[in-house]
């Protein structure tokens, strides 16, 4: 990461955060994936903020340390080698820029599809690490949504896991790494900065998100009423992010929930997502077992590569969805 000057933190101005963290605390809903009633817990989750984190998610430890190990090391090396992954176009290695619609954040990243080998020739023992990592958490994925479909009481009970399962599912895998952000001041005692975004506000467009952390804070999810609250970091956990298009397939039951990362002036935050797609021919529409009589969907019929077309010509805060609503 280039440290930047007192003039180069300037020019970050346009990513001020603009609205004060809630200052009222609430908590991130915790589900146990080993307990017999994680089914309801989850739609409860998904219903109220779209979000929950989860414990005893079956992932083993030693991946995640490796994995975080590999990216650390990864990172702190020099512009030019990190750059040997490629542009990110999307995928690649990137630095503070994020899309191709001019947001900036203060982060670098490399960012990976999930069904072919990442271009990381060079990098053996951090490939090995990414391909047991993703494993693992895909099948976690996949066991979250098959408890949510037990809970929706959608038949078959994999009728969401098989989109991540298909071989030509678009997910993708991103590793951030947000170095302290030198010359602002803490805000908080937990060193976290109000002042520069690391990644701003957005919705993911996939089905579901897993993301895991160090214990760095920074991530902040927002509330139905527009208030942010700061999500406290735990290594240890999994955190589960409904996507757009998991909402779309609810009919709006399950809400894709806005967040952002701030930075931290003190400590690096990493983090690893795992974001499961559909196959881009896949038709995104309400699942026909969740609407009740004569219910309405309230979206137009689309296909995943749609909303990925569309979404890629957003800007990261944009509403994407509003594109597809029926009026
Ligand atoms: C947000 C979720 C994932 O990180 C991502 C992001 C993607 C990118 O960084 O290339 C996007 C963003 C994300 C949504 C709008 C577009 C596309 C950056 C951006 C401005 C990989 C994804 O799938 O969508």
């Amino acid at each position: 990461m280039v440290v930047l000057s007192k003039p180069a933190i300037e020019q970050f101005s346009n990513i001020r955060t603009n609205k004060p963290a809630s200052a009222l605390f609430t908590q991130i809903p915790l589900v146990d994936l080993s307990k017999p009633d994680s089914k309801h817990q989850i739609i409860k989750a998904c219903e109220e903020l779209g979000f929950f984190k989860v414990i005893n998610h079956g992932v083993p430890m030693e991946f995640i340390s490796l994995l975080e190990s590999e990216a650390t090391k990864f990172f702190s090396l020099p512009l030019c080698e990190k750059q040997t992954t490629g542009q990110p176009k999307p995928y690649g290695y990137g630095n503070k820029r994020i899309g191709t619609h001019g947001d900036v954040g203060w982060v670098e990243f490399l960012l990976l599809t999930t069904n072919q080998d990442p271009n990381l020739h060079r990098f053996q023992s951090f490939r090995l690490a990414l391909g047991d990592y993703m494993k693992s958490v895909k099948k976690m994925a996949c066991e979250i949504l098959e408890t949510m479909a037990d809970g929706l009481k959608i038949q078959p009970r994999n009728a969401l896991s098989k989109l991540l399962m298909d071989e030509e599912s678009d997910s993708v895998f991103r590793v951030n790494h947000y170095p302290p952000c030198p010359d602002v001041q803490p805000v908080n005692a937990n060193g976290t900065n109000g002042d520069v975004i690391g990644f701003g506000e957005h919705t993911d467009p996939q089905i579901i998100s897993v993301l895991r952390s160090n214990n760095t804070s920074g991530l902040q999810i927002s509330l139905r009423d527009g208030s942010w609250i700061s999500v406290p970091p735990d290594q240890n956990s999994f955190f589960i992010n409904v996507g757009d298009s998991l909402q779309v397939m609810t009919n709006g039951r399950f809400k894709s929930v806005k967040h952002r990362v701030l930075t931290n002036s003190v400590k690096p935050r990493l983090s690893m997502i795992y974001f499961g797609g559909p196959p881009l021919s896949e038709k995104i529409a309400p699942l026909p077992s969740l609407m009740r009589g004569d219910q309405q969907s309230l979206y137009k019929e689309f296909t995943w590569f749609e909303y990925k077309r569309s979404a890629y010509n957003s800007r990261l805060a944009d509403n994407r969805l509003i594109h597809f609503e029926k009026i």
